[in-house]
């Protein structure tokens, strides 16, 4: 038995499919010594492996049990803002979210005292979804001899033709799948056993499998396309390099400037964070303060992805469930594969190895799964040309990269936090990897059924449609603009008659309103003029006694334009507004809830503003959705450009000048 769970287990590592990071799953830890301590540090394999054999131990959990989550439930926020790196540890205590016997229990345990504090059981909800039930739902399916009969009729054989991968599932009327675990299973054939890859899709046929029983509750055999034939550089063939350029390198600049200590404290130039893996959102950034000269000014205590949302725009109904929320149903970290040197990131980046739970209740170690470095940009910090001496003044601009890369089935999405010398932290997301893809029998343009096969997307090779669709990333953004006494404020600029001698008629000028209470920040895109969302802190002010304000510089973003009774739009409510403004509750986490696999409403922030409270002059949390709509083209094939999409956060008024100044940036001066 042991020997077939390792066989399965090495077969999911090979066979990659939407879940490629199938791991041989041991409770053992490899500890590591942390020499200096941070609060938000995330659990050691020590702590993990304590939380899961306390929870055995009190007959809370047994070896059957599955961990959707085992985490480090922070400290009071106010006890963290208190506490410096000379003071004793605070009290450490896990977040468990586990599965026993069909049913889903929160458990909190403190790991100081070695004792559960909390369990409950959460009737009706679904853990995120784990490699034990990801690898039941897939082999179920493959034995199911309905699945054989469907392939037959497509001239195809399982046993070395063809490979099915499970999908999240959605949730809709009428599935009568309520309280099923389940899993929506497509199937591909295989191009190259040796390189499976995604590139020729069995249209028509889909299985719906419950991961828990391994109950193949339904086959959907459909229409018969035939397969496109295996595409030139498409999956982990690779298309071959073209021809060689001269002299472009990345990464020379080494590290530089930045000090790593801990797990993991980070120090560049004027800027100190701290940054942790987390199995859902991938990485998390807090403690974000920048050192203005005179003292340590808060910036953002926590910053990190909080849910995704992939709406795919094809009504066939083997399609229509495809509306995945990565970051709650698989997660982001345990989803992030390990960086290669040199294409990744520069060859002289630090490489941080990530540690995270397993669905055991021990841990695993996704090797070079961050990396941290700095770069010169290439641009100018600032520059001016002087006519008078002919001579251009002007210092480099560099800034500093955090980075992972998490691949989620077809799509790796490179996340990356920037921070400059200016004080500007910049959320970056890139898009690349491979375009979800259809069989289709047009070759080009003129086929007959091309214009039919293109309704929902494009063909961007012969038999080959990409289907449109939206990707939208909510980052979870507790700012602190110099503390936490904060009110977001929007400049509109209004157009105003000019009534003098001068002869002009008409400029703008600024309005800036508050908002009173927490909720979704409706975007007027009537207003052509544009508006800008501050973070003010009421309460100080800058040597010029003007009140600090972080500025919100996002861009032109897609919103969700679903129908909010849409089963997937009603499931990502979040994703129909570009901002959200809460106040800060430390249960708040999760833009679509804590609960988003089969979900059927959005538990987040919905349901977060729902009493909307008080937001002036309160502790903010800013909830900012990086949306794009991705209409697809044959340059996206064989594989996507890195697509990339960024929203800038800018001191304004917070310091009393630009604080690069402090530095010379210029290597050769
Ligand atoms: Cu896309």
């Amino acid at each position: 038995m042991m020997m077939f769970r390792l066989l399965c287990l090495a077969l999911a590592v090979l066979l990659a499919g939407p879940i490629s990071n199938a791991e041989a799953q041991t409770k053992k830890p490899k500890p590591k010594p942390i020499l200096i301590y941070s609060p938000f540090d995330a659990l050691t394999p020590d702590e993990v492996l304590a939380v899961s054999d306390r929870l055995e131990k009190d007959g809370k959990a047994d070896e059957k049990t599955l961990y959707g989550v085992i985490t480090l439930l922070e400290p009071p926020k106010a006890d963290v803002l208190k506490w410096k790196p000379k003071d004793k540890p605070l009290p450490r205590q896990a977040f468990v979210v586990l599965r026993r016997d069909g049913k889903t229990f929160e458990a909190v345990v403190d790991l100081s005292q070695d004792k559960i504090v909390s369990v409950a059981e959460k009737p009706g909800e679904h853990p995120m979804i784990m490699d034990r039930n990801w690898l039941r739902a897939r082999d179920a399916f493959m034995k199911d001899p309905r699945l054989k009969t469907a392939l037959e009729k497509r001239g195809l054989k399982l046993d070395d033709d063809v490979l099915c991968t499970p999908n999240s599932a959605g949730a809709f009327p009428g599935e009568n799948t309520k309280g099923r675990h389940i899993l929506k299973v497509p199937c591909f054939s295989l191009v190259n056993r040796l390189h499976p890859n995604l590139a020729r899709p069995i249209e028509g046929l889909m299985g719906i499998v419950d991961a828990e029983t391994g109950e193949v509750l339904d086959v959907w055999d459909r229409e018969v396309v035939d397969l496109p034939p295996p595409p030139e550089g498409y999956g982990d063939t690779l298309p071959k390099p073209g021809k060689p350029i001269a002299g472009v390198g990345i990464g020379v600049q080494g590290q530089g400037n930045m000090k790593l200590s801990g797990n993991l404290n980070v120090d560049w130039l004027n800027w100190s964070f701290h940054v942790r893996a987390d199995k859902r959102a991938g990485m998390i950034v807090s403690l974000v303060r920048f050192n203005d000269g005179k003292k340590l000014r808060d910036i953002a205590y926590q910053m990190n992805i909080s849910e995704m949302f992939v709406p795919y725009m094809d009504p066939n109904p083997t399609w229509t469930y495809r509306t995945f929320m990565d970051a709650g149903e698989f997660g982001l970290g345990y989803l992030t594969s390990s960086l290669r040197a040199g294409v990744d990131c520069p060859d002289t980046a630090a490489f941080i190895d990530m540690t995270l739970p397993n669905d055991i209740g021990g841990t695993y170690v996704r090797e070079r799964g961050m990396c941290i470095f700095e770069r010169p940009t290439g641009d100018p910090a600032w520059r001016h040309y002087t006519s008078g001496n002919k001579r251009v003044n002007g210092q480099p601009q560099i800034e500093l990269v955090v980075r992972h890369i998490p691949t989620l089935g077809n799509y790796d999405y490179v996340v990356d936090y920037v921070f400059t010398p200016q004080g500007t932290i910049k959320l970056r997301v890139g898009a690349t990897g491979f375009d979800a893809i259809k069989s289709v029998a047009s070759t080009d343009m003129d086929s007959p059924s091309a214009k039919d096969d293109t309704i929902h997307g494009a063909l961007i090779a012969p038999y080959t449609v990409a289907s449109n669709h939206d990707h939208y990333f909510n980052y979870r953004l507790d700012l602190d603009t110099d503390g936490t006494s904060n009110t977001l404020v929007r400049d509109t600029f209004v157009p105003t008659p000019v009534d003098n001698e001068s002869g002009r008629k008409s400029l703008w000028t600024v309005k800036t309103q508050r908002f009173l209470k927490e909720g979704p920040i409706v975007t007027d895109h009537a207003d052509m003029a544009g508006q800008i969302l501050r973070l003010v802190n009421p309460n100080t002010k800058n040597s010029l006694k003007q009140t600090p304000s972080l500025w919100l510089n996002a861009h032109h973003d897609a919103q969700s334009i679903l129908d909010a009774t849409d089963p997937p739009q009603a499931r990502a409510q979040f994703s129909a507004n570009q901002f959200w403004l809460t106040r800060f509750k430390p249960n708040e986490l999760w833009a679509a809830g804590l609960y988003p696999n089969l979900s059927t409403v959005d538990e987040g922030l919905p349901k977060f503003v729902g009493d909307a409270e008080n937001a002036t002059a309160e502790d903010l949390v800013i909830w900012y959705t990086m949306g794009f709509r991705h209409l697809t083209r044959p340059e996206d094939f064989p594989i996507l450009p890195t697509f990339w999409h960024e929203m800038t956060i800018r001191p304004a008024f917070f310091f009393d000048r630009d604080p690069s100044m402090t530095f010379n940036l210029d290597q050769r001066n």
